[in-house]
């Protein structure tokens, strides 16, 4: 399984999405492979709303009662592709240090920083996340980086709109709700008051938050039929009050 169709078909067995591919240099600090091969593309693989919720909830991670559900079915499923594809998971997860996914993302797809520091899609708003990123060496059997990234266009253009110049989404945001809707103003346009929101979901006082998701991010008018299930809303927010 080399082409960006075959990962796609697999990841669609996930509910997962092929999100974009970038052909890596320096700065972009990724490690390197084990057998020392160059790193030719990068595939970035995502969540888009709540589409894989499903798949996710029907695994043996969810209900096995260990710790780090969604990690660990991440895990399993990248590393069984990156064996596939004789490529090198990566997890936004694993660190500190991180990996920077969100450089990768604006690499990869039409992502952009937005007030909230999440980056917002003009398709999926802020409803979007990624769940592992596969470094592949140059293609074996005669074909290279160039026909990777041939296919990889082809698969894009059903995934999400070319990388072109895209209007900057927040500074059009009239009135900018998301800096207004956290009751304890923990998104300042730029910075996250970690502790500011974890006091509020720890308290009696944060009981939407914690139901049906981050208000602040609920407030975004930007593609509102991506928002999270408020099942799917509330995993994330339990695992954040659960940290912090
Ligand atoms: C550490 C971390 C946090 C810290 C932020 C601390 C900090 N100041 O960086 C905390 C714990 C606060 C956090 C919270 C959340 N996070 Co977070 N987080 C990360 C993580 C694991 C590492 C970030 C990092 O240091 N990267 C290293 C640097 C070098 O990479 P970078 O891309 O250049 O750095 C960017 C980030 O640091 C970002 N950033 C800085 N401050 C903050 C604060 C917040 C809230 C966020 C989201 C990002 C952010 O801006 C940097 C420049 O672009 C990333 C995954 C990853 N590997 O990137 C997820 C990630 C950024 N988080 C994500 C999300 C969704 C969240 C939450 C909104 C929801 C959740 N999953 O719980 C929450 C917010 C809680 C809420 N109230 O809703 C997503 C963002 C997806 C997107 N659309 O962009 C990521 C990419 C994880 C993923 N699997 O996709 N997060
Ligand atoms: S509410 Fe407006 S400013 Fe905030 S993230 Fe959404 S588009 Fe950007
Ligand atoms: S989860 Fe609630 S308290 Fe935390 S940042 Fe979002 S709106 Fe604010």
């Amino acid at each position: 399984m080399t082409t960006p169709q075959h990962l796609q078909a697999a990841l669609s067995l996930h509910g997962l999405h092929l999100r974009g591919s970038f052909a890596p240099t320096t700065d972009d600090k990724l490690p390197h492979r084990p057998d020392g091969q160059p790193i030719a593309s990068v595939w970035m693989v995502g969540v888009i709303g709540s589409g894989f919720w499903p798949y996710f909830k029907a695994s043996s991670f969810y209900s096995d009662g260990l710790p780090d559900p969604l990690d660990r079915w991440s895990r399993a499923i990248g590393e069984e592709l990156a064996a596939r594809c004789g490529g090198l998971a990566l997890f936004p997860f694993t660190g500190p240090p991180y990996h920077p996914f969100q450089r990768w993302a604006d690499r990869a797809e039409a992502t952009q920083p937005s007030r909230m520091m999440l980056r917002i899609h003009p398709e999926h708003g802020l409803w979007h996340a990624y769940r592992f990123a596969l470094a592949l060496p140059a293609a074996r059997h005669g074909s290279g980086p160039d026909a990777d990234h041939a296919d990889m266009l082809a698969v894009q253009a059903h995934i999400s709109p070319a990388r072109s110049m895209q209007a900057d989404l927040c500074a059009h945001c009239s009135g900018q709700p998301c800096l207004q809707a956290c009751p304890v103003g923990a998104y300042t346009g730029d910075t996250f008051l970690r502790d500011a929101c974890a006091s509020h979901l720890h308290s009696g006082q944060g009981a939407d938050c914690m139901q049906s998701g981050c208000l602040a991010r609920r407030a975004c008018p930007v593609a509102p039929a991506m928002r999270y299930t408020p099942e799917h809303a509330a995993f994330h927010m339990q695992a954040f009050a659960q940290r912090h």
